[in-house]
């Protein structure tokens, strides 16, 4: 059975969350989280660079004792670490740790001080308002965490879209391979590149004598084949994944690809179009009367309501088909409009790779420049640059920059927000950067107000470039701080700051509807990676997919500029 990327990342991330519960030391957990990141970030496969001899500890970021483990997963397909940690967690604690925004820390928390090991004992604590008296928790997270026991319990879990893809990918690999099947797509939240998906569905087409169910639900990654039908079959994926497959006929497939893809309110919003022209649009076509009058691709069915094609990241029924009936839909940012990218770490502080192999990725994937953003010193954990590493940190770049050819590297941090909203590192070192990408660390507690004003203070410095990861949340992991980010992004036209759209897979930070808030009110965006190694600067198309959920356009992002217009958008506020 072939275990992916993605297998020996869930396998880590788990062993992360579970030592958090236990409480153990935050760089033993990181250690976890990160080799995590590394392994997912990788772009090939563990099994293949194992059957090719490979040593995994020349993995930058995996040494001996991590390599071992991946080497067992591989093999087994499990990790007695991890089976033991399990067995050493009470209760349902794993359970809980699942609900979207709690994560291992609060976790702990809440135990420790309810004593609440399952599901119903922490019902019971919210439900009674003990979980909103206890410090740093507000009743905003004890309803999310009462939503959350729900859903929970009725198996609803969110995956994040970039933890199923490999597992999409190889089940798509697979269908194509049966017999006498033509085409096969993704649709629904995974092709409308939701931050999270519920469940797979995936429609094909093919023709006579084909084996196509057979062939899938003796897919050997699936854990149970739920039903089976002609056209119809449900399975649940090993890592616990639910796919559907539907198998649809030629002249359909474009009515059967718009309807599954969704959304549901952008179907019924369209059907509602049709209704109004005397067209019944459902899954097998678009008819006037009992006539097929369109269906077979997409294109017709929006032609069909007299529409043009709208992109599957707009299909929310957020005014998308509006705007496309005034043809003013934006033309969404693709990934060839990216020209670097502003965000990523090196051996200086928390990244795996040196300067020299960073930017060596950078030109690997056709960027004219990157920045080095390293973070400050406030940032204990991670190795934090003062003043004197950082002018070191400077010098190597001026002299990087002096060798090398067609490509540029740009002197930058990531550069705490302090508590008082002051920045972490003096004014004096700071202008010998090109680039300073603001971030909120710690003190994720206080009050939206004061939360807010930090920020803009921080903003008030000429030095302040972006506001990196906005909000702070990590998805299914940590809510958001509370934050006004409108006024941040009022505040942010105002004095000509940027924000960032972050493109770890659980970040994806600014959310969506937040990116398009930002470009109504001309704030820029930088779509960046916040990479920790040179494979995890493939993170980019993430960004550039929520920047297209978000409705972005090449012009509203600042890394689409030339390296010359970038030089010039950067020192504007100095
Ligand atoms: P998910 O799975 O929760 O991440 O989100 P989706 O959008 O993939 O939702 P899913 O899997 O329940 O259904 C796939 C698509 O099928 C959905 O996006 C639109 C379509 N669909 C499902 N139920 C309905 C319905 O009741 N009416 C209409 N018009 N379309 C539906
Ligand atoms: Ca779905
Ligand atoms: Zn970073």
């Amino acid at each position: 059975m072939p275990i992916h990327n993605s297998d020996v990342a869930q396998i880590f991330n788990d062993i992360g969350d579970l030592l958090e519960i236990q409480g153990e030391n935050q760089f033993r957990i990181r250690a976890y989280r990160t080799a995590a990141q590394t392994v997912s970030g990788l772009g090939e496969n563990l099994s293949a660079k194992v059957e090719k001899g490979e040593d995994l500890s020349n993995i930058s970021g995996i040494g001996k004792d991590l390599a071992d483990k991946i080497a067992i997963v591989l093999e087994t397909g499990s990790l007695p670490m991890l089976d033991n940690l399990k067995r050493k967690t009470p209760g349902e604690l794993i359970t809980i740790m699942k609900i979207g925004g709690l994560g291992g820390k609060r976790v702990k928390k809440i135990y420790d001080e309810l004593g609440t090991a399952t599901l119903d004992q922490l019902k019971q604590a919210a439900s009674a308002g003990k979980i909103s008296s206890l410090p740093g928790f507000g009743t905003k997270t004890e309803q999310s965490i009462l939503e959350g026991i729900e859903q929970v319990k009725q198996g609803q879990g969110r995956r994040l879209w970039a933890e199923v893809e490999e597992t999409v990918n190889a089940l798509v690999d697979y269908l194509h391979q049966a017999r006498k099947v033509k085409k096969v797509t993704v649709a629904g939240s995974f092709r409308r590149r939701k931050e999270t998906v519920h469940d797979i569905d995936v429609l094909a087409t093919c023709s006579k004598g084909s084996n196509i169910m057979d062939h899938f639900t003796s897919f050997d990654e699936i854990d149970k084949v739920v039903s089976r039908g002609e056209t119809r079959s449900t399975v649940v994926m090993r890592s616990g994944l639910q796919a559907d497959l539907r198998v649809v006929p030629q002249v359909s497939y474009g009515a059967a690809l718009h309807y599954f893809t969704g959304s549901k309110e952008h179907n019924i919003a369209i059907r509602k179009r049709g209704v109004k022209r005397g067209l019944t649009i459902n899954e097998y076509g678009v008819f006037r009367k009992k006539d097929r009058v369109a269906g077979k691709t997409e294109q017709e069915v929006y032609a069909a309501v007299k529409l043009p094609y709208i992109e599957p990241e707009l299909r929310e029924n957020r005014e998308e088909i509006e705007t496309a009936e005034q043809s003013t839909l934006p033309e969404l940012i693709v990934q060839d409009d990216i020209r670097g990218d502003l965000h990523m770490h090196s051996v200086y502080t928390d990244g795996r790779e040196s300067i020299e192999s960073m930017v060596k990725a950078g030109r690997q994937r056709g960027y004219d420049y990157v920045a080095i953003t390293d973070h400050s010193r406030h940032v204990t954990v991670a190795n934090g640059l003062d003043v004197k590493r950082l002018r070191k940190e400077i010098e190597e770049i001026d002299s990087l920059n002096d060798s090398i050819n067609g490509m540029h590297v740009l002197k930058g941090i990531e550069l705490d927000i302090l508590e008082d909203g002051s920045l972490d590192l003096p004014d004096e070192v700071l202008k010998e950067l090109d680039i300073a990408m603001c971030s909120i660390h710690y003190k994720f507690n206080l009050s939206q107000k004061q939360q807010t004003e930090r920020v803009i203070k921080a903003m008030d410095n000429r030095y302040f470039t972006a506001l990196s990861h906005p909000t702070g949340r990590i998805i299914n992991d940590r809510p958001p701080y509370e934050i006004d980010v409108n006024r941040i992004l009022e505040a942010a036209a105002e004095r000509g700051c940027f924000v960032e759209v972050n493109g770890q897979p659980d970040r994806l930070d600014l959310a969506d509807h937040y990116c398009r808030a930002a470009s109504e009110r001309g704030v820029k965006c930088i779509l960046s990676t916040d990479a920790h190694s040179a494979g995890n600067l493939d993170f980019m198309r993430h960004a550039v997919a929520q920047a297209r959920r978000g409705w972005l356009q090449a012009d509203d992002v600042v890394n689409t500029r030339t390296y010359t217009d970038l030089k010039k958008i950067l020192t504007q506020r100095r």
